[in-house]
């Protein structure tokens, strides 16, 4: 490619430009061998419904966008309208997209399979942290990208149900103050942020890296009672003076995973929904929640479990499966395993 002018001689008013999402994603691509150019419109897809529902988000209480639709999801919970108008954008734009041989959200009881031959898969919670809509918490959209192991073949519901270490590409989106794109497609985690006026995504977080350690915990300790002897001992633990450990620890929770995972992820430390008495296998999701921020965080250098067992090794049975999840810092995270073994004795 041949430079500019404006490149060949920066001067004091030359704007800088950064890297666009766009950008990033084809250099990444390039690289690759045999790569067709799929993936990098497949992503540029995603995006682009990332884009819509934050436009939808940022005017929900002047659209008449707040509050529930009256109706229950496949997992029993209210849903907002939110949720569907980002469920229905998402699938939208990824069937227009026509890479997507499968398309599942934890908003629909069954996947979407298509007619035509394509080579992917695509696992997403369209608006997570819905609970916090009404009060303008920061929600997010988190997503994951499989490759079909034979783009021929007639798609079933099996290729949506593999393990997390298969993941092509996973991120999340987060409406907050900012609007961030996190992404990782194997080759570490960047994070790009929206710039509303110009509609693009510009690489603002390169090569995100979670810290070995933390000093902070997030959990819903209003769950306490339900909670195992291990999982009460650890927040015990950690609420405990020692200054060479950093303890006690400092206590931070949104109650959307998104937000609470960002800042896990660049400050370092843990967060944990552990299986309890009223939720006996956890409450997240594998395939929408878990397994994504299990890859982001493994690719930033940090840990995901459900207590014990690395979530990526986990083979999911159903599609909205649950489960107990427990993320952050290395050292963070085995200090939950180290008492969840020990209650096992
Ligand atoms: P929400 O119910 O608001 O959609 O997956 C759902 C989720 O939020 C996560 O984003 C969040 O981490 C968790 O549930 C919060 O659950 P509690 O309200 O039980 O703490």
């Amino acid at each position: 490619m041949s430079e500019s002018p404006l490149s060949m001689h920066p001067g004091p008013h030359t704007p800088l430009v950064g890297t666009t999402l766009r950008e990033h994603v084809l250099s990444g691509m390039q690289a690759a061998p045999g790569a067709t150019g799929e993936f990098t419109s497949l992503l540029n897809h995603l995006s682009l419904a990332i884009r819509i529902i934050n436009s939808r988000v940022r005017q929900a209480g002047l659209a008449g966008m707040l509050g529930y639709t009256g109706e229950t999801n496949v997992q029993g919970e209210a849903v907002q309208k939110l949720d569907v108008y980002a469920n229905d954008v998402l699938l939208n734009v990824l069937e227009r997209s026509g890479h997507c041989a499968i398309i599942a959200s934890e908003e629909m009881d069954d996947p979407v399979f298509a007619q035509h031959p394509s080579k992917y898969v695509a696992l997403f919670d369209p608006l997570d942290g819905s609970s916090n809509i009404d009060t303008n918490g920061t929600i997010g959209t988190i997503f994951a990208i499989l490759r079909r192991r034979v783009t021929e073949a007639k798609p079933a519901l099996e290729e949506a149900l593999r393990p997390g270490y298969e993941i092509a590409a996973a991120g999340y989106a987060l409406y907050g103050p900012a609007t961030l794109f996190v992404l990782s497609t194997g080759q570490g985690v960047h994070g790009f942020t929206l710039d509303p006026n110009v509609g693009e995504f510009f690489l603002s977080h390169p090569n995100i890296r979670c810290p070995s350690k933390g000093t902070t915990y997030s959990v819903n300790g209003g769950n306490r009672a339900r909670w195992n002897e291990g999982t009460k001992k650890w927040a015990e633990h950690l609420k405990g003076s020692d200054k060479a450990t950093g303890r006690p620890y400092g206590s931070r929770y949104m109650g959307s995973l998104v937000a609470d995972a960002h800042r896990t992820l660049l400050k370092g430390g843990i967060f944990a929904y552990p299986a309890d008495e009223k939720a006996p296998k956890g409450k997240l999701r594998l395939l929408y929640e878990a397994n994504p921020m299990a890859f982001l965080f493994e690719q930033a250098g940090g840990m995901a479990t459900d207590g014990v067992n690395r979530i990526l090794d986990l083979q999911p049975a159903e599609l909205h499966e649950r489960t107990p999840l427990v993320l952050g810092s290395v050292e963070d995270v085995l200090t939950y395993k180290r008492f969840q073994l020990e209650q096992q004795g």
